[in-house]
């Protein structure tokens, strides 16, 4: 089984509140269907989840009573960002099923705790992938706060060793300074806690749950015990089917 995230940057215009990108949801949906793999698709939350929870601080904690909307409004429109995936994946061929992350799970000082697998396990048994995303998650602790894909990630890898976790972004992989402002950014096709360490942290991400410092940080995590772990660019036609397909293509990879 491979295990996939499709990254908010992708699946999502950023930089427009609540602005779905049905194309590139669409065609990503296809290619996992033509790899004929056997996948968990997790999704960040992109601009339907981290403008307002980064306003409303939700991502702190229970701290005020009018983060308490705040947190509805993101959850419902995370959820209404999920209905959209799943429906691609369905009318790309995919049984699919949505398993909200803040509705089943809970988190304890900021960890996601999945006591009880039976849910997805059975689920994957019937043939149908479980679908889970970044979303606002009720805290033991802290009252809620909001958990990111990758956490999901990182806690679906440990139950269930999938061969492979590929995180699908909106750039090429990994660099050692942002592209997307520096021209002669190098390209890093192999990281690991060295590398990772001499690369600055980003300041200017609108995200609540760290950018892809914090990603690849979960990435080296999740390849401790030998598993692949992936960052490809979503947005090139194909890149994705390739990787599944074992082909090489331009990537980063964690490495211990
Ligand atoms: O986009 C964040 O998940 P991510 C979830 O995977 C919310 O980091 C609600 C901001």
């Amino acid at each position: 089984m491979i295990l996939i995230k499709l990254g908010g940057s992708v699946i999502t215009d950023k930089s427009e509140y609540k602005r779905f990108r049905k194309d590139v949801v669409s065609r990503l949906c296809r290619e996992i269907k033509e790899s004929g793999k056997s996948v968990m698709i997790v999704h960040g939350a992109g601009s339907f989840g981290h403008v307002l929870a980064k306003r409303s601080e939700l991502h702190e904690g229970h701290l005020r009573n009018d983060q308490i909307n705040a947190l509805a409004i993101v959850s419902r429109d995370v959820r209404e960002l999920n209905n959209m995936v799943v429906s691609e994946l369905i009318e790309a061929g995919i049984p699919s099923v949505s398993v909200p992350t803040g509705s089943c799970f809970v988190m304890d000082d900021g960890k996601l705790i999945i006591n009880d697998t039976e849910v997805i396990s059975r689920y994957v048994e019937l043939g149908i992938v479980p679908v889970m995303f970044g979303d606002v998650v009720l805290d033991r602790r802290k009252g809620f706060g909001i958990c990111s894909g990758d956490s999901v990630m990182m806690s679906l890898a440990d139950l269930f060793s999938p061969e492979k976790a590929v995180f699908v972004s909106d750039i090429d992989g990994l660099y050692d300074r942002d592209p997307k402002t520096a021209n002669d950014a190098k390209f890093i096709s192999d990281v690991n806690e060295n590398i990772l360490s001499g690369i600055p942290t980003e300041t200017t991400v609108a995200d609540v749950t760290g950018g892809v410092r914090a990603k690849m940080r979960a990435m080296l995590d999740m390849c401790s015990d030998g598993r692949d772990c992936i960052l490809v660019n979503g947005t090139e036609d194909g890149r994705l089917l390739s990787l599944l397909k074992g082909k090489d293509v331009k990537c980063t990879r964690a490495r211990k």
